[in-house]
């Protein structure tokens, strides 16, 4: 089967690091297809990011239908546009943050979130409160690490995450940590066997359902709000997005 993972900022060291670990957890018939969009913002961390990176996402599905693939992952911790890109696709499309607080809910009952920079921790209340997992969610955490920080070898990024991370632990009394970035999934193991408690990391779980969901024959509901988008023009820049 093909999986097609879509990174939805322009960062491409970030792309790569993704293709690499969702393949180490792939099954092995499984092909990962890893990309960013051709356009879009090089890293996501507000709505206007957010807004901004969705054209690209839908693109990516668009070629990613006429290329066979059969489920796509989201790979950006505010699952942006992804209620579109199901309608837009066939098989499943899953988002990371839902991938792994729903992870989270199966393993545990609480979670606290560690993610990048303050201002994104009201999106992942919004998901998690979007998403059913408000019940679960203890505390979203946030490292005032700006989402580039984590393509910088060298830079103090790692330390930063296992600090917060540790921190939710002991002062939190979760089961899980979810980690609230896509550019920390390379960090997801090193992290839990340093500290000796779950830790999640949306990528990889995503990878895993939508494997799952594909060999159990299960594709996007078509009968109601998830239809196709229907025809009509679309002008200006988003000409492309017009549907016959
Ligand atoms: C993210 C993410 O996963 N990728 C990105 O560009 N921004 N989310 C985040 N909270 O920093």
């Amino acid at each position: 089967m093909k999986i097609k993972i879509i990174n939805p900022n322009t960062t491409w060291s970030m792309t790569e690091k993704i293709g690499l670990c969702a393949r180490r957890v792939a099954a092995a018939g499984t092909e990962i297809v890893a990309v960013s969009p051709g356009m879009g913002p090089a890293s996501i961390e507000s709505h206007y990011d957010e807004a901004l990176s969705v054209p690209g996402i839908l693109d990516e599905i668009r070629k990613g239908e006429a290329d066979a693939v059969d489920a796509y992952v989201i790979a950006c911790f505010g699952d942006p546009g992804l209620y579109a890109a199901r309608e837009a696709a066939r098989g499943p499309v899953i988002g990371i943050a839902e991938a792994a607080m729903h992870a989270a809910s199966l393993i545990g009952n609480s979670f606290s979130v560690v993610t990048t920079l303050e201002r994104t921790c009201g999106i992942a209340w919004h998901l998690a409160e979007m998403y059913g997992m408000q019940r679960f969610c203890r505390k979203v955490r946030a490292c005032a690490l700006n989402v580039l920080d984590l393509e910088h070898h060298g830079s103090d990024a790692y330390r930063i995450i296992l600090a917060e991370c540790r921190q939710a632990m002991q002062q939190d009394k979760v089961d899980s940590i979810v980690l609230g970035c896509a550019g920390m999934t390379d960090l997801c193991k090193k992290i839990e066997s340093e500290l000796g408690i779950a830790v999640i990391d949306g990528v990889t779980v995503a990878v895993k359902l939508a494997e799952s969901l594909v060999q159990l024959g299960l594709k996007t509901g078509k009968r109601r709000d998830l239809a196709f988008p229907l025809p009509k023009p679309y002008t200006g820049l988003l000409e492309n997005f017009s549907r016959s």
